[in-house]
């Protein structure tokens, strides 16, 4: 099936973790005003889209994704009218705005969980998911409850939470306080759609949909061998069936984008959900590199982009991250932060644009910002890492050796305030921040990078340029000619006669790149230099050679003259 063009296809995602962005109002925490006030640093970096992450009304136990009310703004975020002003200096600016939605639970302060725990015959009970106990034999004291099932949470050691009052258990995917929603309950999924009707009116151009793959439960819920293999609580059946209903309530009645965050989604269960046959989604994040590769590893980073690739081609568009707001810095985790944190930063950057699929810039990302490693658990806020600390010590671990062993992949790492300047509290805020700032702002931060024309930011201002110009970015297909090297990356796109070649070095070391495999037609290539990381390469034109050499950390796209 011919891959139709579409504005959202030719989208540049700018994720922004508003309560780490910039403050304003001088309470330490990032808010939509600050957004809006940074609107113009934005859009100079020529991204088309802005991801809002969750600001709802919320107790904040998750950040955000423990909803208390849908139709409300919460008061650290700001107000309605900045929200609608928001979208309206967004728009005014050429570019769109996707708000994050957390429907598959909401917090346990919402009045629906309010009303439904209330009583067991109570009109929204079945609106969550709740469960009677199992009876244990305790020998000599009789017997004893015990959850439904031996099922985990995603924060904690049991996915199920007694209601004394009630003596039901009610399940919960992530933490205690963000009970899940009874998706086959057909008046909530009403009201669910209500809701996104609502958002979308106000002008929201994109969702994307969080936690989307654990909508659907079992209908029976059984103990599982391995509790610790979480995927049970994703991809049950009837999952398909939500969002196809999702999309004939709500997306298709929009010009908008719908990107799904699907754990566990594989090049197999992956196409299911976007396949444009389907009417499901327009895009997917899945999780096999940022949830299933803990480090670099090329190997497998290369023959996961190759079934993608070849999954998804002629049949629908995945999208391409490599860090977020709940993993670690890119250049951390899978570049070189250290000798060649710019390199490697670029070289990150240029894989994540020319690879197929939309791609997503987390703030910060493109100023080469890093994890950071703060003294005590008591620096720590994510409630994953904090639970899962409290779980592994209450094992009697070590505290220290389960602290450090936490620190590299804790969500934190990317939570860091927004590196602007070298002022104080690095321009995030002129008060103490919720979190505190990554020491290194004093040499990583936007106002040195803009003054630097190698800088990261001038890089990847650079590369989100040429997307506008360049089709085969976008819709170009894609080849791997680097076979199984453990540092180079080579591939290629080609589109309407373009072709492309990429070429990555992912190594510290200097590395030859032979292009045997490739452009086989004619014994010379014609190559042009389109963009490279390191700034002293020539626009080159390599004739009878077909090996070419790069530096550590060096990325070069090439256009193929003949
Ligand atoms: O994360 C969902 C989540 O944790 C997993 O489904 C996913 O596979 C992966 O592990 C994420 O790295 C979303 C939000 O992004 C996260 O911030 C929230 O804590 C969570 O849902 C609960 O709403
Ligand atoms: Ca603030």
């Amino acid at each position: 099936m011919e891959v139709k063009p579409a504005w959202w296809k030719e989208s540049v995602v700018y994720q922004v973790y508003w309560r780490s962005f910039c403050d304003t109002n001088g309470d330490g925490i990032g808010d939509l005003q600050g957004v809006i006030a940074k609107l113009d640093y934005i859009q100079s970096l020529g991204v088309t889209m802005v991801w809002i992450n969750p600001f709802n009304e919320s107790p904040d136990k998750d950040n955000g994704y423990d909803v208390s009310d849908y139709y409300a703004v919460m008061p650290k975020a700001g107000t309605m009218e900045d929200f609608e002003r928001l979208v309206a200096q967004t728009h005014a600016r050429g570019m769109k705005v996707m708000m994050d939605v957390v429907v598959n639970h909401t917090s346990d302060r919402h009045p629906w969980f309010i009303e439904s725990r209330s009583s067991v015959d109570n009109p929204k009970r079945d609106w969550y998911i709740w469960r009677d106990g199992k009876e244990k034999e305790t020998g000599e004291k009789g017997t004893a409850k015990e959850p439904p099932t031996n099922w985990r949470s995603y924060f904690n050691p049991s996915c199920w939470e007694l209601d004394e009052a009630s003596g039901q258990y009610y399940m919960h995917s992530f933490a205690t306080e963000q009970p899940d929603l009874n998706w086959a309950n057909p008046e909530l999924r009403m009201e669910i759609y209500t809701m996104l009707r609502f958002w979308l009116d106000k002008g929201v151009d994109g969702l994307r949909l969080d936690a989307l793959a654990l909508l659907a439960k079992p209908e029976i819920f059984t103990d599982v061998e391995e509790p610790r293999e979480i995927k049970y609580l994703t991809h049950n059946p009837g999952l398909h069936d939500f969002l196809q209903e999702m999309n004939r309530e709500v997306f298709r009645h929009y010009d908008m984008m719908t990107v799904g965050e699907i754990a566990f989604a594989t090049p197999e269960t992956g196409p299911l959900f976007v396949d444009e046959e389907r009417g499901e989604l327009n895009t997917l994040f899945h999780f096999e590199v940022a949830d299933e590769m803990p480090e670099w590893d090329m190997l497998r980073f290369k023959k996961i982009q190759k079934e993608w690739a070849e999954a998804l081609a002629g049949r629908g568009f995945g999208s391409q991250f490599l860090n977020n707001h709940d993993h670690t810095r890119q250049v951390s985790r899978y570049g070189n932060d250290q000798d060649y944190r710019v390199q490697s930063a670029k070289l990150l950057a240029m894989m994540i644009h020319t690879l197929p699929g939309i791609p997503y810039i987390y703030q910060g990302e493109e100023i080469g910002m890093t994890g950071v490693r703060y003294e005590t658990i008591g620096d720590y806020n994510d409630i994953a890492m904090l639970n899962k600390y409290v779980e592994e010590v209450g094992k009697g671990k070590d505290p220290a050796a389960v602290f450090r062993a936490l620190q590299p992949l804790s969500r934190d790492n990317s939570r860091t305030p927004m590196q602007w300047d070298t002022s104080l509290h690095a321009g995030f805020s002129n008060v103490k921040p919720w979190i505190k700032v990554n020491p290194n702002y004093v040499e990583i931060n936007v106002e040195q990078a803009e003054k630097d024309s190698h800088s990261v930011l001038a890089f990847y201002r650079e590369l989100i340029g040429l997307r506008k110009s360049n089709p085969v970015m976008v819709y170009g297909d894609f080849t791997d000619i680097s076979g199984d090297d453990p540092y180079l990356y080579g591939y290629a796109r080609e589109h309407d006669g373009t072709e492309w070649i990429v070429l990555l070095n992912h190594s510290g070391e200097t590395r030859t790149f032979t292009l045997s495999n490739h452009c086989l037609g004619s014994d010379t290539l014609q190559l042009a230099l389109v963009l490279g990381n390191y700034a002293e390469t020539d626009p080159e034109w390599v004739m009878e050679e077909r090996t070419i050499e790069l530096r550590p950390y060096e990325a070069r796209i090439y256009e193929v003259l003949g």
